[in-house]
C-alpha cells in the first residue's frame, strides 16, 4: 500500500513544489495537516479579500496552493501573498493561520480522499490506512502529531501565529472568522463576515464543487466521492473500529489532550 498511497505526493515533490517554493517575509500562510479544513479556511479568507465570487476554479488564483502552482507563477503574485500549505514547521513562514482537526476524523476523511484520488486501491481497509496514518507514512508532511505539534511547539504564543480548530469553525464559524479578520487587521463588519460565512458554507461549496466539476467529481472514475464529503465532527465514532481509535488516542493522547480532543 505504501507506494500507491504516497505516489500522489511524490509526483508533487518531483516537480519541486511545496517545501521548495520561495518564501517572502510578507507571505501569509494557511497551514494544516491534510483534511483538516484548509480549503474551507481558504474560501472564508478569499471571500473576505476578493471582489469576485469565489469558486473552485478561481480559488487557487486568489490563494495559491503551493502544491499546484509553480514557483515562477507564485513569484509574480502581488504581495502580501496568501498561500496554502500542508508543511510541518517551516521557520521561513512568518505569519501563519494554522488549522487542526481531531486526528480520528482526519483519518476517516483522508481515507476516503485517498480512495477518491486513487492514492490507495478502493479495497484497502480503513484499519490498514489507520496503521499507515499512525506511522506518518501516508504523505510527506510528517505524522498528524509531528505536523500539529511542530507548529504549536515552535509558535504557540507568537503574535503572528493564529491557531484554529476545525471543530470550533463548525460550531461558531462567524466567531472564528472574526478571529481571522482581527489577525489580518481587516476591520470587517459583522454583516460582511456573515456574508463570507454564508458563501463558504458546506452546502454552497458542495454546489460549487459540482458546478466546477472540481477534481472531476462528476466523473464515474472517482468512486462517487466528493471533496466536500461529509463536513462533520465526531464521525470517527461510527466509522473507526474501537481498537483503531484507541490506538490513535494512545499514540497521540498528550497532544490531543492539550488541544482539547480528549
Ligand atoms: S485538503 O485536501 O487536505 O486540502 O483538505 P482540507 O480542505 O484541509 O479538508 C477537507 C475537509 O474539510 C471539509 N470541509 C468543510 N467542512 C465544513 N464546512 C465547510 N464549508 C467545509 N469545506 C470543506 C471537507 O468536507 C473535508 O472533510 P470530510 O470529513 O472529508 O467531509
Amino acid at each position: 500500500m505504501r507506494s500507491n498511497l504516497s505516489r500522489g505526493w511524490e509526483i508533487i515533490r518531483g516537480r519541486q513544489l511545496g517545501r521548495n517554493v520561495q518564501v517572502f517575509n510578507s507571505d501569509i500562510f494557511i497551514v494544516s495537516y491534510p483534511k483538516s479544513g484548509n480549503t474551507w479556511t481558504k474560501f472564508l479568507i478569499a471571500n473576505l479579500i476578493s471582489i469576485t465570487d469565489v469558486n473552485f476554479n478561481n480559488i487557487d488564483t486568489i490563494i495559491p496552493n503551493i502544491y499546484r502552482n509553480k514557483d515562477k507563477e507564485l513569484i509574480k503574485k502581488k504581495q502580501p501573498r496568501f498561500l496554502k500549505s500542508h508543511e510541518y514547521f517551516n521557520p521561513k513562514y512568518k505569519k501563519v493561520i494554522y488549522i487542526a482537526r481531531d486526528p480520528r476524523d482526519v483519518a476517516v476523511s483522508y481515507y476516503y480522499y485517498s480512495i477518491k484520488l486513487k492514492f490507495i486501491e478502493k479495497d484497502v481497509k480503513l484499519h490498514d490506512f489507520v496503521a499507515k496514518f499512525l506511522n506518518g507514512n501516508v504523505d510527506c508532511f510528517g505524522s498528524w502529531q509531528e505536523n500539529v505539534g511542530s507548529w504549536l511547539g515552535a509558535r504557540e504564543k507568537n503574535e503572528n501565529f493564529l491557531f484554529l480548530k476545525y471543530e470550533d469553525m463548525l460550531s461558531n464559524t462567524l466567531g472564528e472568522l472574526n478571529k481571522i479578520s482581527d489577525f489580518l487587521s481587516m476591520n470587517k463588519s459583522i454583516q460582511e463576515l456573515n456574508e463570507c460565512v454564508e458563501k463558504s458554507s458546506f452546502e454552497n461549496m458542495r454546489k460549487l464543487e459540482l458546478q466546477n466539476d472540481f477534481e472531476s467529481v462528476k466523473s464515474s472514475n472517482n468512486e462517487g466521492l466528493y471533496f466536500m464529503r461529509s463536513g462533520k465532527s465526531g464521525e470517527w465514532r461510527e466509522a473507526l473500529d474501537k481498537k483503531d481509535s484507541d490506538l490513535i488516542e494512545k499514540q497521540w493522547g498528550d497532544l490531543m489532550k492539550k488541544i482539547g480532543y480528549l
